[in-house]
């Protein structure tokens, strides 16, 4: 009897009950089973990104198990009660979260659930501020006070006017990386300045909404050249960190985790213990009052998605 061939294959994109994975150089369909399927209750569903390992079964690749992640980008999955994990790539170098600064203007609110969801599934982040051809330097300095202290780098970049393309690419330089985003950011646009062999499509800004649509349609890897992966996504309308917790989410604002050992209480939750100390330093440059803003709005939603059922 011949040996049972198994090897390990990297999901390039996955939808539904079907994996594009690369096994030994080739490109490959494979069936996913129903318990790694988004929405598989209790489960962590298959994602671009992972490793799977995999064995012949009667002439066609069969998926045995998802190798441990290092890292993974996950939300919960919009428009469904129960909380559902999606995760949206796994195994990232990084994850560059593509706000632009105009047309369409992405919300601080926006981006701070990105870098929350980000920071608890252990992924490093940076910030590319796109379309900076349409803005001014009130606009870069109002941009920069706010996330000084919340992610680093930060970069300005035009895809339009090649601004800081130079930057970007070698910053991504063969390492896997996610380009997340609300529609209309630029995503695409700035993946295909960095590698025009990409050829990812684009879009026109849908001019009645002014909000950009969808040309985007799954999470895929892109090979890029020097080794690296690039995976674009389709523009994030929802963010719902998955997995937070009052306890766990003042460690992912990096303003609030460098002093949080100085509150008088262990347990502090910064909003209006005695002694906290950083209540002390909303509204300085240490920790701008829109941060602290968005830190409260989802503290709020952690309480709420922890109350038990029959509380409800
Ligand atoms: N002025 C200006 N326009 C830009 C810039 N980058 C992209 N655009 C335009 O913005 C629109 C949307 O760009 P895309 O690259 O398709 O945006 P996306 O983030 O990939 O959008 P989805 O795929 O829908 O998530 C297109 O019309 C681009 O030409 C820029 O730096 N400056
Ligand atoms: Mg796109
Ligand atoms: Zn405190």
């Amino acid at each position: 009897m011949a040996d049972r061939e198994s090897t390990t294959g990297l999901v390039i994109w996955t939808m539904g009950h079907i994996s594009r994975i690369l096994i030994n150089g080739t490109v490959r369909n494979v069936k996913v089973p129903g318990k790694w399927r988004l929405g598989a209750r209790g489960k962590r569903p298959i994602a671009t990104g992972d490793f799977i390992e995999l064995s012949i079964v009667r002439k066609e690749w069969h998926m045995d198990g998802i190798v441990p992640r290092r890292n993974e980008f996950t939300r919960r999955l919009p428009g469904f009660s129960k909380l559902f994990p999606q995760v949206i790539a796994a195994n990232l170098d990084l994850v560059v979260i593509v706000a632009s600064i105009a047309e369409p203007l992405t919300p601080f609110g926006f981006i701070d659930r990105l870098l929350v969801a980000a920071n608890l599934g252990n992924v490093p982040t940076a910030l590319v501020v796109n379309k900076a051809d349409l803005a001014g330097n009130d606009q870069y300095d109002r941009w920069k006070n706010n996330y000084r202290n919340a992610v680093d780098p930060i970069i300005f970049t035009s895809a339009m006017k090649k601004q800081n393309i130079d930057v970007l690419a070698d910053m991504i330089k063969g390492r896997t990386v996610l380009f997340a985003g609300r529609s209309g950011a630029g995503k695409s646009s700035l993946a295909n300045c960095i590698d025009p062999n990409l050829d990812i499509k684009t879009r026109e800004v849908s001019d009645v909404t002014g909000k950009g649509k969808h040309t985007t349609s799954a999470v895929k890897l892109h090979p890029t050249s020097e080794g690296g992966w690039l995976a674009d996504t389709p523009g994030l309308r929802e963010c719902g960190p998955y997995g937070k917790t009052p306890e766990n989410l003042p460690f992912t604002f990096p303003e609030i985790e460098r002093i949080t050992e100085r509150c008088k209480f262990r347990d502090c939750r910064h909003k209006t213990e005695i002694g906290c100390m950083v209540t002390e330093i909303v509204g300085t440059a240490d920790f701008p009052e829109e941060r602290y803003k968005s830190y409260l709005k989802l503290l709020s939603e952690a309480v709420e998605e922890q109350t038990p059922e029959y509380l409800k």
